[in-house]
């Protein structure tokens, strides 16, 4: 018998394992194997607000572990990081995890010379469908943002409002393509949250847009998890006749029983799982087909493997996935995502907001957008590469999460 890690295994060995941290205009943390057959892989590690913990933690504590061991052994390697690390679970170390794991997926592919779909099971459909986000300050602006997605060719589309009387509000930008919550300096910037206004005005978003572009299209909204299971509950209830594809985040999913409160009173669709790390986080959410969607993402989930197990055991209860992509998960997790996705029996939608152009110089990748579709590129591996000496030109910059306050100062979920 082989054991793990002796010289008679098969797999090359990975000699190098570095963390490249990179602001193309926002902080991207990628880890980069390389083989002594001089193949090398990279994962997303970003962690938005929290990147430097992340880089640590591989730096310090897992890539010297990496150095011998056996580049092909992907699941062995899962669980010697996931057990052997003793404390489990978490966004810090399941985001070491899953960039390890995506790096090796990487290099399996170019080992194997295809693309990592094919070495997933191949293709169970022809393209990823994927929504983008229309917003605006009132509601005239997002409904015309969603005729421009829908000009783009894109079959979904996510739609957040601001809120009379708030003066920032989660989702709304003036950079339509790019939003990006997170803003530089050392401290959080603070935004002010009402439930009592926002849940009065948001249904008329949802009447203008079906009034406009009838009921073909598909419409989501984010809550982000500011509502209570009842209000949540009374927002869902409210909204049926508009058909959303889904509501997103309509409560914080640490109390995965708080959702069937939601379920007894609401038919419309519920996603969650944004900020899940491991199938722990969502077991009971999806066991008793509390939810429709799980967003959990290869970068924040433990890899592809982790996700993988997630999304395998939502198939099993007709759940099936909408995986978070917004522009803090870098391009190297995008393309991994699109792999995952082309291969599921049980996708659903994939997020997808574009990168800057400067981010996207970066992380040269094959994937591309079409007529409402990305589709991952059919080179070996993920399909993409950072050039280092670019992402060097580019320091760290700190640049939090805002946090949220109500009226009357409490801290809120933001
Ligand atoms: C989000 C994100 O895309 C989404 O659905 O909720 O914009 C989220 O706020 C960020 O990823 C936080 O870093
Ligand atoms: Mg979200």
């Amino acid at each position: 018998m082989t054991e793990p890690g002796t010289p008679s295994s098969r797999g090359s060995r990975i000699v190098d394992a570095r963390v490249i941290v990179t602001c193309p205009g926002r902080n991207f943390v990628t880890l980069k194997l390389t083989t002594d057959d001089g193949v090398s892989g990279i994962g997303d590690a970003t962690l938005n607000g929290r990147e430097l913990a992340v880089a640590s933690y591989l730096q310090d504590h897992v890539c010297p572990a990496l150095i011998g061991r056996d580049s092909s052994r992907i699941e062995d390697t899962w669980h010697y990081l996931y057990k052997g690390a003793y404390w489990r679970r978490g966004p810090v170390t399941m985001t070491a995890i899953a960039a390890v794991d995506t790096a090796l997926w990487d290099i399996l592919g170019k080992v194997a010379g295809l693309p990592v779909y094919q070495l997933l099971g191949g293709r169970a459909r022809e393209g990823v469908t994927v929504y983008g986000h229309a917003n605006g300050r009132d509601i005239p602006e997002v409904v015309d943002q969603v005729g421009v997605y829908l000009e783009l060719g894109y079959k979904a589309v996510r739609v957040q409002v601001g809120v009379p009387g708030l003066p920032v509000v989660y989702g709304v930008s003036d950079d339509k393509l790019f939003y990006e919550p997170a803003v530089a300096g050392a401290a959080p910037t603070e935004a002010t949250w009402s439930t009592e206004r926002y849940l009065h005005h948001v249904p008329a978003l949802f009447e203008a847009v079906r009034d406009k572009y009838g009921f073909d299209v598909r419409l989501l909204h984010d809550v982000h998890h500011r509502l209570t299971p009842i209000e949540a509950a009374r927002l869902g209830k409210r909204v049926e006749e508009y058909q959303l594809y889904w509501l997103e985040d309509p409560t914080p999913a640490e109390s995965q029983e708080a959702f069937r409160l939601i379920r007894q009173h609401t038919t419309t669709p519920i996603a969650v799982g944004e900020v899940f790390n491991s199938i722990w986080d969502c077991q009971q959410l999806i066991t008793e087909q509390l939810v429709d969607f799980i967003r959990a993402t290869v970068v924040h989930a433990g890899g592809i493997t982790h996700l993988r197990r997630i999304f395998n055991l939502a198939e099993l209860y007709q759940v099936r996935s909408g995986s978070h992509g917004a522009t803090d998960l870098s391009p190297v997790c995008m393309a991994a995502a699109l792999h995952l996705d082309l291969a599921i029996p049980n996708f659903g939608l994939q997020e997808y907001m574009r990168h800057s152009a400067a981010t996207d110089e970066v992380f040269p990748h094959g994937y591309h957008f079409a007529d409402g579709y990305l589709h991952p590129a059919e080179t070996p591996g993920l399909g993409v590469e950072i050039d280092e000496e670019l992402a060097a030109r580019y320091p760290y910059s700190a640049a939090p999460l805002p946090v949220n306050r109500l009226l009357d100062g409490s801290v809120h979920s933001w």
